[in-house]
């Protein structure tokens, strides 16, 4: 089948933190349509594909991506995303705008194809990696802080619960009672806080506070056996020079850094820690390894910014996957790709200012991801990750129903 692209729209739209960020209108053979969008993080990576310059809301110019695009037969996916990598590396398109259009190219040839897209996503995987669509476990955002807190504080990122009951309803409505137990427990000693950009409340507390609190919350709502915590450390944020980092009001050197997290590791139930050290700091990372547990997962967000060549399984145990550092659909498949074939776990992420776009939770079905986060479960821009994930429940093969004898969801307090 020939597939010529007859319409493409770029435009400005808005993110959940009210920034301008692009979508793309793709349309093939002049009758099937896609839509795709790119999310802003608050500061990205350093090692992360660059943005393309500052768009403004409504229609947006890009001569490159018309004239390579419109009226020319693009027929898969890997030629589409060849082509964006192309004008992407001579300057033409950041990776927020090669990503809009990569994604909206996936949701015309799926509709063409009568193809939901997680479908479509794992034919891709064709000759790329074995994998069996699956339904991730999720990490939800409880507690926010480092550069995610409005105001300086030295901290963790994120505080995160992992329920783990079996299936994805009943974790669902264990993570929300947990979140709920967290407010309620963080309001009547503060009173009334604040969520941040990626719906984690916004409480005036250190770490080692959230930390506590958060373990609180999960024996509060009776979850101490069917969860953990994780942590995003985003230690590139909390360099303090090579190889040191500011963490509460103190300045630590790599090794006390590694020392202070592998306590934490067995102080609480820690199954995650994200990004515990500067991508540069190489020594990091190994030491760490060698302090910790099995059943703690280090996981590469900013040290590998979803690239297949940087992924290397001696400095990680996972690869957390996000498509806008990528820039494109097949580049997100290959570090998906690349990190199973290192035997590696991998995560898909949303990113701290989302859109509406719920692409990623079908890219962690069809790669068969272990776990993915989209955010607390607050406000339309992360609900409309959890509920694909419950409308993704109901195709994907190989995911339980929910345990009936599951207590109902409590509900915000
Ligand atoms: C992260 C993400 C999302 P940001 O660090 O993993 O939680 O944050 O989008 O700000 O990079
Ligand atoms: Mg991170």
């Amino acid at each position: 089948v020939t597939r010529t692209v007859t319409e493409l729209k770029l435009r400005g739209i808005l993110d959940s933190r009210a920034r301008v960020t692009v979508e793309a209108e793709l349309t093939i053979n002049g009758t099937h349509t896609g839509l795709g969008s790119a999310p802003r993080a608050i500061a990205p990576g350093r090692l992360e594909r660059r943005r393309g310059p500052d768009v403004t809301l409504g229609s947006v110019e890009s001569p490159a991506l018309r004239q390579a695009f419109c009226g020319h037969d693009i027929n898969g996916q890997r030629d589409c995303d060849a082509l964006l990598d192309e004008i992407g590396s001579v300057g033409e398109a950041g990776a927020d705008l090669t990503l809009a259009v990569s994604l909206a190219y996936a949701r015309a040839v799926a509709a063409s194809q009568a193809k939901p897209l997680y479908r479509y996503l794992s034919g891709l995987l064709n000759g790329l990696m074995d994998t069996v669509p699956k339904l991730p476990g999720l990490m939800v955002n409880v507690f926010s802080g480092g550069i995610h807190l409005d105001g300086p504080t030295a901290g963790f990122q994120q505080v995160m619960v992992l329920p783990a009951t079996g299936t994805l309803i009943d974790d669902i409505r264990l993570a929300s009672d947990v979140f709920a137990a967290a407010q309620r427990m963080t309001e009547q000693r503060f009173g009334q806080v604040g969520l941040s950009a990626s719906s984690g409340l916004l409480v005036p507390l250190d770490s080692v506070g959230q930390l506590e609190l958060a373990a609180s919350a999960i024996v509060a709502a009776g979850g101490s056996t069917a969860c953990t915590l994780g942590v995003d450390v985003a230690a590139e944020h909390l360099a303090a020079g090579p190889g040191r980092y500011r963490f509460g009001s103190q300045e630590l050197d790599s090794t006390a850094f590694a020392r202070r997290l592998a306590e934490f590791a067995t102080r609480y139930p820690l199954s995650y820690i994200e990004d515990p050290f500067d991508p540069a700091d190489i020594a990091g990372w190994r030491q760490l390894r060698s302090m910790v547990t099995m059943a703690i997962s280090l996981v590469g967000d900013d040290l590998f910014a979803t690239d297949a060549e940087r992924i290397d399984a001696d400095l990680a145990d996972g690869v957390l996957l996000k498509l806008s550092q990528a820039g494109t659909v097949t580049a997100t498949l290959r570090a998906a790709a690349a990190a199973r074939s290192a035997g590696m776990l991998i995560a898909v992420s949303h990113r701290s200012g989302e859109t509406e776009d719920t692409a990623m939770c079908d890219l962690a079905a069809a790669v068969g991801a272990d776990l993915i986060k989209v955010g607390g479960p607050r406000r339309g821009d992360r609900l409309a990750k959890y509920n694909q994930l419950l409308r993704l429940a109901e195709h994907v093969d190989g995911w339980r129903s929910p345990d009936p004898s599951m207590t109902e969801l409590k509900g915000t307090p």
